[in-house]
């Protein structure tokens, strides 16, 4: 693909200030740092905003992750005198709250996932309220549900999930559109399709398949799949949504209709379909399927293709990776982290 839209591109450094007298965000704390999004943009943040400015944070220690290389403190999103106190001694002026449980993780402690995902991002809203932060707040595809029409997807449509990070990513929102409306602090959010990463591993979903796949792959050339061969979902590598996530927070205001909860899409693809074109690569790639069905009930809940109509006419976006580059660069970049790694 690698058509980039003529929209809003990070590569001119945007002068703008958001429309909140503030300047370029400058100092940002990233919360949920360490997880599959984390390990990606925060080197992207550290290297747009400058390795100083942008202070990761989780709730468990950071073991060499590839966001190591610059300041980091442990924050639990869930406790709200410590999100405050990091806040405030690092003077941040945005946040990006990654911190999260995702969906398959969620249904096997709902309670944790609520509060979590709900009560952390209330905390994170508040503080950012009390500080004047920017807020950058992920939703998913989760937040549809099977009373969604699922092809296409329409940017303002029926929501109803039925798992609990659904539910939480639809309140959360809601939420965000409500610190905006209320209190006109600056939230934005892209909803996003499952990610395909090869830093980090994914951390308990739904789409984790599409890059367990990939580790098998080149490990065992075979692969025991838990959706059904035809399952078809929409999906993103990690490079577009680390992109988008920035390209949101740059965009001019005046310019957004919506503010929170954009759909973006990428492309869109079945198990049967991947390990296809894993075996333009592999020849001998095989696939085997043992379905889970709490994971498949869940897939077949979500949207098959978001339409992403409002993110390409309000800020610009566009994809830049389809279904054969994703899995070229993936293979390419796995092959040598799995070398380097003595795998
Ligand atoms: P992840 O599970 O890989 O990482 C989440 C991180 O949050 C982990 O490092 C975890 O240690 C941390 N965390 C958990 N509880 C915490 C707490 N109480 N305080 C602080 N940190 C805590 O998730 P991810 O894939 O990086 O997802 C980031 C965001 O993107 C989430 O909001 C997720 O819902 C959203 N999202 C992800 C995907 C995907 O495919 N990865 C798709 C759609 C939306
Ligand atoms: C999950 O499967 O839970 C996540 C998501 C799509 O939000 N990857």
């Amino acid at each position: 693909m690698k058509a980039r839209g003529a929209g809003n591109s990070l590569a001119p450094r945007i002068q703008q200030n958001h429309g909140f007298e503030r300047e370029l965000m400058k100092r940002i704390l990233v919360t949920g740092a360490l997880g599959q999004v984390g390990s990606e943009l925060v080197p992207a943040l550290r290297q747009r905003y400058g390795q100083q400015n942008v202070l990761a944070t989780d709730i468990r220690e950071n073991d060499g992750a590839p966001s190591d290389e610059g300041p980091f403190q442990l924050v639990d999103c869930t406790k709200p005198e410590a999100l405050h106190d990091a806040v405030t001694a690092f003077a941040a002026d945005t946040i990006y709250h990654l911190a999260a449980i995702l969906s398959a993780v969620g249904e096997a402690a709902p309670l944790k996932a609520y509060e979590v995902n709900l009560g952390g991002l209330a905390h994170t809203l508040e503080v950012a309220r009390v500080r004047g932060c920017a807020v950058f707040i992920p939703s998913s595809i989760a937040a549809f549900g099977p009373s969604t029409p699922p092809d296409p997807t329409p940017q303002d449509t029926i929501q109803r999930p039925t798992t609990m990070y659904g539910v939480t990513k639809v309140a959360g929102e809601l939420l965000a559109d409500y610190y905006f409306l209320r209190y006109g602090l600056d939230t934005r959010g892209v909803r996003y399709p499952g990610l395909i990463s090869y830093l980090a591993p994914p951390g308990g979903g739904t789409t984790d398949y599409a890059v367990e796949i990939f580790y098998e792959a080149i490990r065992e050339e075979r692969y025991t799949c838990f959706l059904k061969p035809d399952t078809r979902l929409d999906m993103m590598y990690m490079p577009d949504a680390v992109r988008a996530s920035m390209e949101v927070m740059e965009a001019d205001p005046s310019d957004l209709k919506h503010r929170n909860a954009f759909n973006i899409a990428a492309m869109q693809f079945t198990p049967d379909e991947l390990a296809a074109a894993i075996r333009h690569h592999i020849p001998g790639f095989v696939m085997e399927y043992d379905v889970d069905p709490l994971r498949q009930g869940i897939a077949e809940s979500w949207p098959r293709r978001l339409d992403d109509s409002a993110a390409r006419e309000e800020w610009g976006w566009a994809p830049e990776y389809d279904l054969e580059d994703m899995v070229a660069d993936m293979l390419s970049n796995l092959r040598q982290k799995l070398a380097g790694a003595g795998v």
